[in-house]
């Protein structure tokens, strides 16, 4: 099976984790070489893995992340022991919140002395560490059950409510040697590892029962809708059923954003007036004001139907009368079956209303996109962007940032589902690099990643690693002098104030050093040039687009969750 061991008749622990990917048809490894795994990168790639080589783990782990979202097969990502594991644990924690499917493969020290704690080099009980961060986590400790660990990750990576799935490979392992043959025979092709699961029939009968009698009803789709790659029954049951839907972030393009059911210009006024609404793949957490509160309307008015698949979810929140459990693609398709062809569309007071505030919002944004301010304003600039998009529909869209991901959000439509990557359940800073590298990788198609000047700088060195594998990456960074804006000011004088960073910086100059297009971008028309051109050539590209510095607010949309000091603050003496 190998080529290069010593005795033909013998493999190892290399070849043998290589055979078991190669079997399951994954394809492509993200990760950071070092000891124990440098060899075990090199002969990856010579077996014909794509092996994609970052700068920092962390990016490699996002890496993993997206391309698990994308693919719905577990994205792998790579590292080596103590500090680098820990390095991409972040992101398989961050995974594992955002129900992103991949495997974190680290390699690990020797077990004996890390167990005894006698000091080894990168000394640490990573599986411990890594257990309640991710949905499940394993170790190997013999050649033989390399096969078993590897399904054993899949299946937990894929299987339910998908996760972030720990294993831990002691440096040992590698090395070790069993028969070819009996090696071949230990590994395992998974078969069917995310079976459907299919929705109890009365549980569908009371979803439809209460569908069928709401005023108000609204479906609410989440990036667990985008996920199920169910995207053409998702879209038959908006249709038939005429019911306004409202995308959450990434599930938007699941149905194009400019549908006439789209009350995601009416989102506010959806949520508070809708009596009945259907969770699709969304959870009620925060970005959803746990399904309460003002965001909500009348206390205690509200109605839900929730689809998910793990049935834990269930009133988490507040009380879901109307459960569905079951993967989404049979759900949907079970309440597709239920609603027949005389299903009653929803009142026209419902939609007219909703329509009739789309549509004031929409022509206010409209002018506001319209304007030219100088320098360009979060909206001017996104206009540009939504323009691109809009010729592009197959790009794949990264976004970061606080206003810069606020604003790209609500401005840039999307039209194909699963073509935007963002900040996710956490609101993390720092993915996006390690998103557009796997994005571009995956899916082939041009990625346009829209990033704060803050949330870049996360992964910023990662330019290198997109120059050097030469993606159709365009990365425009939103450069406001800082984090939410560039004006803030040290009542004392001395070091600039937290959130100002260098002003006028030149982010595109980075880009040229590793010979990608730098260019510097101060109008629309410079943007939409640069865009333009980094898309129909598909060359690596960094914009930097000069952004007023005092257009941003505190953390952008979420300003409220900021803790309010009572105290005054103390008079100080202004330097003169
Ligand atoms: C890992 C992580 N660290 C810190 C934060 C806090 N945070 C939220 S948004 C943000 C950056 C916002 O600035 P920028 O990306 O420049 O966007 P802008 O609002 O200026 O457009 C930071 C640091 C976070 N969300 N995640
Ligand atoms: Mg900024």
């Amino acid at each position: 099976m190998t080529s290069d061991v010593q005795s033909p008749e013998q493999t190892d622990g290399f070849h043998l984790v290589i055979d078991a990917l190669k079997l399951n048809g994954l394809d492509t490894i993200f990760c950071v070489p070092g000891i124990p795994i440098t060899d075990f990168t090199r002969k990856a790639q010579a077996e014909g893995i794509r092996v994609i080589s970052f700068r920092h783990e962390q990016h490699a782990g996002n890496a993993a992340a997206a391309a698990g979202f994308l693919t719905r097969k577990p994205g792998i990502c790579l590292t080596v022991s103590a500090p680098g594991f820990l390095n991409g644990l972040t992101a398989l924690a961050n995974a594992t919140t955002n129900c992103f499917p991949m495997i974190l493969i680290s390699g690990s020290s020797e077990r004996e002395v890390v167990d005894l704690q006698q000091g080894d080099y990168e000394e640490m009980d990573q599986l411990a560490i890594a257990k309640p961060l991710c949905k499940a986590a394993f170790r190997v400790l013999h050649a033989e059950d390399i096969g078993v660990g590897i399904a054993r990750a899949i299946r937990s990576a894929l299987s339910g409510r998908p996760g972030g799935v720990y294993l831990d490979l002691p440096a040992k392992l590698f090395a070790q040697t069993m028969d070819a043959e009996a090696g071949k025979k230990s590994l395992i092709k998974v078969v069917d590892p995310a079976p459907r699961q299919i929705p109890a029939p009365d549980s569908v009968q009371r979803a439809l029962a209460l569908l069928k009698g709401a005023k108000r009803p609204l479906i609410l789709l989440g990036k667990g809708a985008a996920y199920a790659q169910a995207d053409a029954d998702i879209r038959a049951l908006v249709e038939k059923t005429g019911i306004p839907y409202l995308p959450m972030s990434m599930a938007k393009g699941l149905l194009p954003d400019t549908h006439g059911q789209s009350a995601a210009a009416a989102r506010s006024y959806v949520l508070a007036e809708a009596d009945v609404v259907m969770l699709i793949g969304a959870r009620l957490n925060w970005l959803l004001s746990h399904g309460k509160g003002k965001t909500w309307g009348a206390p205690n008015q509200k109605r839900f139907i929730q689809i998910d698949i793990a049935p834990t979810e269930i009133d988490s929140n507040v009380a879901i009368e109307a459960p569905l459990i079951g993967d989404i693609g049979s759900c949907v398709s079970a309440l597709l079956s239920g609603i027949g062809a005389s299903w009653a569309k929803p009142p026209v007071e419902w939609t007219g209303a909703i329509t009739e505030r789309k549509d004031k919002n929409l022509s206010k944004m409209a002018a506001t996109l319209e304007l030219e301010p100088s320098p360009m304003s979060f909206q001017s600039a996104l206009s540009v962007v939504r323009d691109v998009v809009k010729t592009h529909p197959d790009a794949i869209v990264v976004n970061e940032g606080a206003n810069t991901l606020d604003f790209a959000r609500s401005i840039v439509d999307m039209y194909q589902p699963r073509k935007r990557l963002d900040v996710g359940t956490w609101g993390i800073m720092g993915i996006g690099m390690g998103f557009a590298v796997a994005a571009a990788v995956v899916t082939g198609k041009p990625v346009i990643a829209i990033e704060g000047d803050s949330a870049f700088g996360f992964s910023g060195m990662e330019v290198e690693t997109i120059c050097r594998y030469n993606l159709p990456v365009c990365i425009v960074v939103f450069n406001n002098n800082g984090i939410y804006k560039g004006t803030d000011v040290n009542p004392l004088g001395g070091d600039v104030a937290p959130t100002v960073f260098i002003k006028n910086a030149r982010y595109d100059i980075m880009m040229q050093a590793f010979g990608g297009v730098g260019v510097h971008a101060t109008t629309r028309d410079e943007l939409m040039t640069a865009m333009s051109e980094a898309i129909s050539s598909g060359k690596p590209t960094l914009i930097n687009a000069v952004i007023d510095e005092t257009a941003g607010t505190e953390s952008g949309r979420i300003t409220s969750l900021n803790p309010q000091s009572v105290a005054k603050p103390k008079a100080v003496a202004l330097p003169a």
